[in-house]
């Protein structure tokens, strides 16, 4: 970390503690929406080389954070005033939290003496988001602000990354102090990052990876997030093992790779279900176990050893004993492993069988009739090459998007995962767009989640960020749709939205972002092709089949098995 003069013994406002803090921390770009609060702040943004981009809703600028966090490795920053502002960021901040995205996120407060009086615009917003923060700081003291920014910095991208609030009064905000230097020593009590995994459990793990007949690597968000996409192929590749990822893991293994298996869970595919139930030895590396990648718990991996790496020691044992646990960095743990397995291994019978699972039961649709939303990602990821930064939506889209734009390298495709939340696709695009200007960013998003935050089609407008936005358009909360047809008896029980959509190529056109509709599949290459080769932005609204399913599906709690594959 840069270590910067301040300008020795210069009386600084709390504002430009904050805009230098931005710029030693290496911040070029921050999102954020301005009021009462945040003046003073803004007022020093408007003075810095910082760029901001105004987005037209807090969510929004969360998101957009975000997104940029994940595509670009760096922390996002987003600002909001106080009250209103900030209670707007609460679902964008709980995304980070559940998928572990460093985040900085200043929030304005009203002033230190106002605090406690239901002022106006006040909202208690350490205490809100206490459980879904790494840590949160309100800081009353303007001595103690350049100390506290960079604690928050820290925090947020140390260990296991997660989103920091920093909440700072407004009058904080003018008051001035004397910084020598900055950073200023790190003050933290309590907080230790193990990064070196312990030899022995390494040890351990080599040998039960040398002794298996059927092991299984399973890949997360932890993988990406360490940068041990290198070392998982290595190990891989050394020792002959399949691979499996979550969603969060898609990009941590090229999935054109002949070791690969596949997304696992609820709508993954039927290989790497199987072979979760085949395994005798499954690594787990940055995952949580979550319930929708494990279905019924007891009968996850019944045939297996599990060896559990990941930097957060609470997450071992938390859904599924591990019998080995490895607490450490992704990528120091692979190299590691793969350091104590000096032998090459082959295991041609295991990945037979899987190869066999994989021909028997591969991704299949009806291509013969109508407009099918899986034809229209095939041909976004033949058009592209997989080669685009895909941010995708919360829905059926999403899924079909995981299932069929296949990624070849990691921080290419953006989710939101743990928290499921409609709304991220198109800011978390802006993000993306803004730290990676050089390549094509698609947002892949649907009529339901895409009304979610449509306004951020002024912000796109705005700054021309040509993100391509493909709204597989079924006129239902399609997802929802699918579930009620499945396990409520088709009662679609307010999920139907067609009657009140709106004329999405003209709301495009209002911001005057060019768009085009496709009714027919004949349509489809074409309209896809204009919009890539557009060079601003570009909305393409597909009509696709209203009553598509997600499939292969396991129903919620049941177990990996239980999938229901046919059409
Ligand atoms: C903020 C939020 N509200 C509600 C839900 C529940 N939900 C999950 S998927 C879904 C439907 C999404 O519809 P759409 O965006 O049109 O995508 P589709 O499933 O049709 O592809 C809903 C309502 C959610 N995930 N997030």
């Amino acid at each position: 970390m840069a270590v910067g003069d301040c300008g020795a013994k210069s009386k600084l406002t709390g504002s430009q503690i904050i805009i230098k803090a931005l710029q030693e921390e290496g911040v070029d770009t921050v999102f954020g929406y301005p009021g009462g609060a945040v003046l003073p702040l803004y007022d020093e943004l408007y003075r810095s080389n910082i760029r901001h981009i105004l987005t037209r809703h807090e969510q929004g600028a969360v998101h957009a954070a975000d997104g940029y966090a994940r595509v670009s490795g760096k922390p996002g920053v987003c600002i909001a005033t106080s009250g209103p502002g900030a209670t707007n960021l609460i679902t964008g901040i709980t995304n980070a939290f559940m998928d572990s995205v460093p985040l900085v996120v200043l929030t304005g407060q009203v002033g230190v003496g106002m605090i406690g009086r239901d002022s106006f615009q006040e909202a208690d917003i350490t205490g809100i988001t206490m459980p879904i923060t790494k840590h949160n700081f309100l800081v009353r003291d303007v001595r103690e602000l350049a100390g506290v920014m960079h604690e928050a910095f820290y925090i947020a991208t140390t260990g296991r990354p997660g989103p920091v609030v920093v909440d700072i009064p407004k009058d904080v905000t003018t008051q001035t102090t004397v910084v020598d230097k900055y950073p200023p020593p790190l003050n933290l009590r309590g907080y230790r990052v193990c990064r070196e995994p312990h030899p022995l459990q390494i040890l351990q793990a080599a040998r039960a990876i040398a002794r298996a007949e059927r092991p299984l690597l399973f890949a997360g968000g932890g993988v990406i997030t360490s940068g041990a996409h290198e070392e998982l192929k290595i190990l891989a590749e050394k020792q002959d093992i399949p691979v499996i990822i979550t969603m969060m893991g898609k990009g941590a293994f090229p999935e054109d790779h002949p070791l690969f298996v596949g997304m696992v869970g609820m709508h993954g595919t039927v290989a790497a279900n199987y072979a979760v139930g085949e395994c005798d030895l499954l690594i787990g590396i940055g995952v949580r176990f979550d319930d929708r990648v494990t279905g019924r718990l007891d009968k996850f991996a019944p045939k297996a050893r599990i060896i559990h790496i990941d930097i957060d020691a609470a997450e071992i044992g938390k859904n599924v004993p591990a019998h080995i646990p490895i607490v450490g960095d992704a990528r120091l743990a692979l190299k590691a492993l793969v350091d104590n397995l000096p032998r090459p291994a082959l295991r041609p019978e295991w990945r037979n069988r899987i190869r066999a699972w994989q021909e028997e039961h591969p991704l299949q649709y009806d291509r013969d009739c109508g407009l099918k939303p899986q034809l229209v990602i095939e041909e976004l990821h033949r058009l592209t090459g997989g080669e685009a930064i895909v941010s995708t939506d919360v829905g059926q889209h999403q899924m079909w998007a995981v299932q069929y734009y296949r990624v070849k390298r990691p921080r290419s495709f953006i989710s939101s995962g743990g928290l499921g939340a409609m709304g991220f696709g198109v800011p978390a695009a802006m993000g993306a767009q803004l730290a990676r200007p050089e390549a094509t960013v698609i947002a892949i998003t649907g009529d339901g989640s895409f009304q979610m935050n449509s306004q951020e089609l002024a912000t796109i407008s705005f700054y021309r960020l040509p993100v391509k936005i493909i709204l597989l358009d079924n006129g239902y909360l399609g997802m929802v749709r699918q579930w009620q047809e499945f396990f409520f008896d088709g009662r679609y029980s307010y999920s139907d939205l067609a009657a009140g959509n709106p004329d999405f190529v003209k709301l495009a056109g209002a911001y005057g972002i060019p768009a085009l509709r496709v009714t027919e599949a004949s349509q489809l290459t074409g309209a896809l092709e204009r919009a890539l080769e557009h060079e601003g932005p570009f909305l393409v609204d597909v009509k696709v089949d209203r009553e598509e399913n997600v499939l292969p599906m396991v129903p919620p709690g049941a177990h990996l098995r239980e999938m229901i594959v046919g059409g």
